[in-house]
C-alpha cells in the first residue's frame, strides 16, 4: 500500500478533448465501451511519455487506438494500471471492458441497489468501469449511450440533456445522454432501474425554466414532496445569496437504498442515500426532515462549489467540501434559526471533529498525504473546513467574502484549482492579507485558548489576557501561533450590551495578548468567541456565577447555550473527582439547579433554543474533556445529575409536556418540530427516574405518538428503562414498520445505544436477527455505527465483547465493503486514553484486524496508524 503526496503533484501527461461512453446492461455482466478523444500534455511530455490510466477490477475486452485493434502484448494491463508505451501527440482511443456490476459490494463504480443499476464515482471509483486517467484535473466532455431491457428497466439516466431514446431488438431499448459541461471522472453518473419520479419546475433569477425531477421506487413516490420542497428553496437561495443560476435545464435526483454515504453531487444527476430523500412525518423524524433539507441542499451547491470550480488534486478536497458545508450551514440557518443550526454544528465539531483532531488520524484541512482517499472524507475536511470559511467571512465581512466569492467563481469557472487558489483570491478581493491565516489549511490540532480576566476597579480597565497554543503531533511536532478570530462583547450587570469600542472583532495572532477595555463599570462580564467564531477549545476564569449569568443574559444566544455546557461539564467534573474518590455524590449543586430552573422559563420564548440549553453533553462530549477516560463514572455522573435534574423540574415539565402536546403530526414548521423537541426532551427527563408511574407514563406517550418524531422518542426513552413495557413498544414497533427499511434501521439504533451497562449482548443477538445484513451500509451504521459510536457503556464494556464484535463485524466487511468497514475501525482510534485493560483489549483487536489476509487499503490504513 503506497502512500501519495501533495509534493509530488504533477500535471497530468495526456488531455482527455472527449469521451463517448457506451453501457450495454444485463444481468450478470454489463459492458462499456468508452471512445476518447486524446492529446498529449506538450507542457511535460514527450514523444517518449507512455500514456498511463487507472483501471481497478476490469476485464479488457478489446482496444483500439486509431482504428488498429491491438493485441494484448501491445498495452500494459498490470498492478492496476493500463499502458500504451508510445502514442502519438493527438489521437482516438476505444477501449471496451467488461464489469460485473451485480458482484460489486463494494458500491464504487458501477453496482446494483436492488432492482436498479447506479454508480459512485468519487473519489476513485470511475476506474472501476473504464481505463481512464481517474484524477479531478482531467476534465473532458462526456456523452452516454444505455441500453438495458425495457421491461426491467425502463428509466435510463446520465449526467446533462437527453439526446434521444428508441427501442431496440430483444426487449431492449437506448438513451443517449450529453453533458455539455466539461467535468472530472468522479462525478460522472448513470442509473437505469424500474424507478417513478415526481416532477416540478423552477424558475432561475433569469427567467430559465427548468426540469425537476426525483425518480424513487414506485411504492416511495408520495414521499419526495419534502426534498422537492428543499430544492426548490435551495435554488432561489443560492441565486439570493451567491448570484448562483442553476446552469443545465434538467436537474436529476435519484434516491437509492444501498449507499456508502449521504449522497452525491453527481453533475445534473444526484444520487442519494434514500435516508436523504423518503419522508412522511408517520416514518421520518423532524430531525430527519432537517437532514433533507441539508443534505438536498448541500449537493445542489456543488453545483457551482465543486462541479463549475473543481479541484486540482484530491489533497483539495476542502475546497469543495469545506466551502460547500459552510454554504450548507448558511441555508439552514436562513431557513430555520441561525443559533439552534449553530449549536448543532459546534456540538458535531467538538464531538467528533476535535476527537479525530487528536488522535491518530489528525490531519490538516488540506491533507499532504494519503494511502486511500477514501478516508480522507472526514470531519476535519468537512466540518473544520466549513470553520475555516466561515472564519475567512467573519474577518472580510459579508460584503467583501461575497466579493471574494464572486471573483473566485468569475475567475475559476470550469477549472481544477486548489485552496491557495480560494485564499489568494479572497485577499485580492478584500485587500486583507491572510498569511498567517494559512495555517488553518497546514497545521492540524485543534488550539486551545485561555482567557483570563484583569479588572482595576480604581481606573475602570479590564483587561483581557489571551494565550493560545496547539499541542504538536505526528505532523507537526512544534505549532505555530494561529490567527484566531475572537468575537467580543460586554454585558453590564443587568446584561445590558456596553458599548466600548474594543467591543467586535479581536484578532488574535501571537501566544499570548491583551485586549484593554477602558471606561467599564463595575461586575460587568465579557462574552467571548460568541458564535463560536473559532474552532478552538476555549478556557476562561469565568465562576459558576459568571456562567450562570452567561447563561441566562447573553444577548448571544450559541454563549448562552455554551455558558449551560460549561456549567454541566463543571458539575460533572465535581461529581467525577467524587465517585473516583469512591465519596457519596451528595446531590447536585443548587446553583446548577436554578440556572436549569430558569432556562426552563426562558424555553416558553424561544422553545428550540430552550431545549438545546436543556439538553446535557452526551457522554462523548464529556469524555472528549479528559486525556484518561472514565467510561463508567463518566456514565454514572451523567445520569445522576440527569435524575437529579428530573427530581427537581417533574412537576413543571409535566406542564409543558402538556402544552406542548397540541402541535399536529402533519405540522413540520420549525415552530412545530421546537415543540416536539422540547416536549420529548423532558419526556426523557421524566422517563430518567424509572419509576413504575414513569414507566406508564412514557409508554402511553409511545402508544399515543402520530409522528416518527414522537414515537421514536418515546420508545428510545423506553428502552432505557428497566420497565415490562420496554419489550412491549419493542416488539409492537417492529411490528407496524417491517416492512420500511428506514424505520427498521431506527429500531435497530435505539437498541444498538441503549443499555450499555448490561454489556454487549443484545447488540451481539440482534446481529443474527434476520434483518440484519452487513451488504446495506445503513443497517451496518444503524446497528454496528451505533454501537461503536453512541453507546460508550456498550463498546467498552470491561470484558472486551464489544470490541470483539466490532472487529468482527470489521473483518466480515472488509472483504464486501471496505469504506464502510474503515469507518467502524476509528472506534478504536483513541485507545490509549483508556484503561489498561480496555488498552490492552482494544490494541488485540486492532491487531487482530490488520493481520487478516490482505486487509484492504482502506482498513490498513487506519489501523495501522492507530498501533504506531
Ligand atoms: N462528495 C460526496 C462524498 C463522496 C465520498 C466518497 N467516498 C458527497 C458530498 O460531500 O456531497
Ligand atoms: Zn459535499
Amino acid at each position: 500500500h503506497t502512500i501519495k503526496y501533495l509534493k509530488d503533484y504533477r500535471q497530468p501527461e495526456y488531455w482527455i478533448d472527449s469521451i463517448d461512453l457506451q453501457f450495454d446492461l444485463h444481468e450478470d455482466h454489463a459492458l462499456v465501451k468508452s471512445l476518447m478523444k486524446i492529446r498529449r500534455n506538450n507542457e511535460i511530455a514527450d514523444a517518449q511519455t507512455p500514456l498511463v490510466f487507472d483501471c481497478e477490477a476490469l476485464e479488457i475486452v478489446s482496444v483500439i487506438a486509431e482504428d488498429m485493434i491491438l493485441c494484448p502484448g501491445e498495452y500494459g494491463h498490470e498492478n492496476n494500471k493500463f499502458t500504451l508505451f508510445k502514442v502519438p501527440e493527438t489521437f482516438t482511443l476505444e477501449i471496451t471492458t467488461r464489469i460485473k456490476p451485480q458482484d460489486n459490494t463494494a458500491l464504487s463504480g458501477l453496482y446494483r441497489s436492488g432492482g436498479t443499476f447506479c454508480t459512485q464515482c468519487e473519489a476513485e471509483g470511475f476506474r472501476r468501469i473504464t481505463c481512464f486517467p481517474d484524477r479531478p484535473d482531467v476534465m473532458t466532455t462526456y456523452s452516454c449511450i444505455i441500453t438495458a431491457d425495457k421491461e426491467k428497466y425502463p428509466v435510463l439516466l446520465s449526467n446533462g440533456n437527453l439526446i434521444e431514446t428508441g427501442d431496440l431488438d430483444h426487449g431492449r431499448h437506448y438513451a443517449h445522454w450529453k453533458d455539455p459541461f466539461k467535468k472530472p471522472s468522479y462525478l460522472f453518473a448513470l442509473v437505469a432501474g424500474n424507478l417513478v419520479c415526481i416532477e416540478d419546475t423552477f424558475k432561475t433569477c433569469s427567467n430559465r425554466l427548468i426540469d425537476l425531477r426525483i425518480y424513487v421506487e414506485p411504492e416511495n413516490k408520495d414521499k419526495c414532496g419534502h426534498a422537492m420542497t428543499a430544492l426548490k428553496q435551495a435554488m432561489a437561495w443560492d441565486e439570493e445569496k451567491f448570484g448562483r443560476e442553476y446552469d443545465l435545464d434538467l436537474y436529476q435526483i435519484v434516491a437509492v437504498n444501498d449507499f456508502n454515504m449521504g449522497a452525491m453531487e453527481n453533475k445534473g444527476l444526484n444520487v442519494f442515500n434514500s435516508k436523504y430523500v423518503l419522508a412522511s412525518t408517520e416514518t421520518a423524524t423532524d430531525i430527519d426532515f432537517m437532514g433533507i433539507q441539508g443534505v438536498i441542499a448541500h449537493e445542489y451547491f456543488h453545483n457551482w462549489t465543486g462541479n463549475r470550480v473543481t479541484l486540482k488534486n484530491w489533497f483539495q478536497l476542502s475546497l469543495k467540501e469545506g466551502l460547500t458545508v459552510f454554504r450548507d450551514q448558511e441555508f439552514t440557518s436562513d431557513m430555520n434559526s441561525r443559533a439552534v443550526k449553530r449549536i448543532a454544528d459546534v456540538r458535531k465539531l467538538r464531538a467528533g471533529q476535535f476527537s479525530e483532531d487528536s488522535g491518530p488520524m489528525a490531519h490538516p484541512v488540506r491533507p499532504e498525504s494519503y494511502m486511500e482517499m477514501n478516508n480522507f472524507y472526514t470531519m476535519t475536511v468537512y466540518d473544520k473546513g466549513a470553520e475555516v470559511i466561515r472564519m475567512i467571512s467573519l474577518i472580510l465581512g459579508s460584503e467583501r467574502f461575497r466579493q471574494g466569492m464572486d471573483l473566485y467563481f468569475e475567475k475559476f469557472d470550469g477549472m481544477a484549482v486548489t485552496t491557495e487558489d480560494f485564499v489568494a483570491t479572497m485577499e485580492e478581493a478584500s485587500g486583507v492579507d491572510l498569511g498567517q491565516f494559512r495555517l488553518w489549511y497546514s497545521q492540524s490540532g485543534t488550539p486551545r485558548v485561555k482567557m483570563v480576566q484583569t479588572h482595576d476597579l480604581q481606573t475602570g480597565t479590564l483587561t483581557l489576557n489571551f494565550s493560545q497554543t496547539t499541542p504538536g503531533d505526528k505532523n507537526q511536532k512544534e505549532k505555530s501561533a494561529m490567527h484566531i478570530p475572537v468575537q467580543i462583547g460586554l454585558l453590564d450587570k443587568d446584561g445590558n450590551e456596553i458599548n466600548n469600542p474594543n467591543c467586535g472583532l479581536f484578532h488574535l495572532k501571537t501566544k499570548t495578548d491583551s485586549l484593554v477595555f477602558e471606561n467599564v463599570p463595575e461586575k460587568c462580564i465579557p462574552s467571548i468567541f460568541r458564535g463560536f467564531s473559532a474552532p478552538v477549545k476555549i478556557e476562561t476564569d469565568y465562576s459558576d456565577t459568571d456562567l450562570a449569568f452567561l447563561m441566562a443574559r447573553d444577548t448571544d444566544p450559541f454563549n448562552r447555550w455554551d455558558a449551560a455546557q460549561q456549567l454541566y461539564f463543571r458539575e460533572i467534573d465535581r461529581l467525577l473527582e467524587k465517585t473516583q474518590k469512591k465519596e457519596p455524590l451528595g446531590g447536585v449543586s443548587p446553583h446548577v439547579l436554578a440556572a436549569f430552573d430558569l432556562a426552563l422559563d426562558g424555553a416558553h420564548t424561544d422553545r428550540a433554543l430552550g431545549a438545546k440549553i436543556l439538553t446535557l453533553p452526551d457522554e462523548n462530549e464529556i469524555g472528549e474533556n479528559y486525556e484518561n477516560i472514565d467510561v463508567e463514572g463518566i456514565h454514572r455522573v451523567r445520569c445522576f445529575l440527569k435524575q437529579g435534574i428530573a427530581q427537581q423540574v417533574r412537576e413543571r415539565a409535566m406542564a409543558i409536556i402538556n402544552e406542548c402536546a397540541s402541535v399536529p403530526a402533519s405540522d413540520i414548521s420549525f415552530a412545530a418540530m421546537a415543540k416536539r423537541s422540547l416536549k420529548n426532551l423532558l419526556i426523557a427527563y421524566v422517563g430518567s427516574l424509572d419509576t413504575p408511574a414513569d414507566a406508564d407514563f412514557v409508554f402511553e406517550k409511545f402508544n399515543q405518538a402520530d409522528s416518527m418524531t414522537d414515537e421514536i422518542a418515546a420508545l428510545t426513552t423506553l428502552s432505557q428503562m428497566t420497565t415490562d413495557h420496554r419489550t412491549v413498544a419493542l416488539e409492537r414497533f417492529y411490528n407496524k414498520w417491517k416492512k420500511d427499511p428506514l424505520v427498521i434501521d431506527k429500531w435497530f439504533s435505539v437498541q444498538a445505544v441503549a443499555r450499555g451497562d448490561h454489556g454487549a449482548g443484545e447488540v451481539v443477538k440482534l446481529s443474527g436477527h434476520p434483518d440484519f445484513s452487513l451488504k446495506n451500509p445503513n443497517r451496518v451504521r444503524s446497528l454496528v455505527g451505533a454501537f461503536t459510536f453512541q453507546n460508550p457503556m456498550g463498546f467498552h464494556t470491561p470484558g472486551g465483547e464489544g470490541y470483539t464484535f466490532v472487529a468482527d463485524q470489521i473483518i466480515a466487511l472488509d472483504r464486501s465493503n471496505p469504506q464502510i468497514s474503515a469507518r467502524l475501525v476509528s472506534g478504536f482510534n483513541h485507545w490509549k486514553r483508556y484503561d489498561k485493560n480496555r488498552q490492552s483489549r482494544m490494541q488485540q483487536e486492532l491487531k487482530r484486524i490488520i493481520t487478516i489476509q490482505k486487509p484492504s487499503r482502506d482498513v490498513y490504513e487506519i489501523v495501522s496508524k492507530a498501533l504506531d
